[in-house]
């Protein structure tokens, strides 16, 4: 019995030791984890907000369309890119400063970081109220540089319909403060330091099937002169602004 006794105070006295030098360790590395984590900040980004019902841009976009654009492929996108995120060493806090530096991150942080920041664009500059931009500096800068508003719509119209495959089209406006109009492939944007012609997005466009089918089948020219119908104009005019704004 006393043999016993013996042996069960030297086992606990090892199965102690061993877990305070456990203990001790895992503080030892929690401690690390929460230094580390000083440079290499665990960002997660969130789905915005919409500012309007699913149905509410009909006819132009049917509600279907916005409800699986939204929850299905934006979502998607967002998921996809925090995970992403999560598996690089991470240079960058804003979306923004990811996009601009786009070259240095892994394929997956391209195109579904820039699924998630194109289609936060996407949404934000379509309104179900939609108004004439016609006493907005925008208006001026598009007749000026297009010769008309008209124009404009023409050109953009026929270089959407020029995209092959999926993409978007863009209004932009570089760093000389000139706009100029843009398609993408795939989910690249002009804000990506690869894009071939750079500047910030000011109007986006989504030309992926998957924005127009359920409406309007294969027909995209449809689908682009539609648009026009639920364009927030305020939205574009702030985001010109805001770069002229910059320049100041
Ligand atoms: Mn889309």
């Amino acid at each position: 019995m006393r043999k016993i006794l013996i042996f069960a105070a030297i086992l606990l006295s090892i199965y102690g030791c061993s877990s305070t030098k456990e203990l001790e360790s895992s503080q030892k590395n929690n401690l690390q984890v929460n230094l580390d984590g000083m440079t290499n900040e665990k960002i997660q980004f969130e789905l915005p907000k919409l500012e309007y019902s699913f149905d509410s841009l009909e006819p132009y976009i049917d509600k279907e369309t916005m409800q699986i654009h939204y929850e299905k492929h934006h979502q998607g996108y967002l998921n996809k890119f925090n995970d992403a995120l999560s598996k690089v060493d991470k240079k960058h806090k804003t979306v923004k400063d990811i996009m601009k530096n786009i070259s240095i991150y892994p394929e997956s942080v391209r195109n579904n970081g820039g699924g998630f920041y194109n289609h936060s664009l996407y949404w934000e500059n379509l309104s179900p109220k939609s108004e004439s931009p016609e006493n907005l500096d925008i208006y001026k800068e598009i007749s000026k540089k297009y010769g008309s508003f008209d124009n404009f719509k023409k050109e953009f119209s026929s270089l959407a319909l020029s995209l092959f495959g999926s993409g978007w089209i863009w209004l932009s406006i570089d760093r000389n403060g000139e706009i100029f109009i843009s398609i993408t492939s795939n989910q690249d944007n002009p804000l990506m330091n690869i894009s071939k012609q750079q500047g910030i997005p000011l109007l986006a466009i989504d030309v992926w099937e998957h924005a127009y089918y359920l409406k309007h089948q294969n027909k995209r020219g449809d689908y682009i002169s539609s648009i026009w119908n639920i364009i927030n104009w305020d939205v574009v005019n702030k985001r010109y602004l805001d770069f002229i704004n910059s320049k100041k």
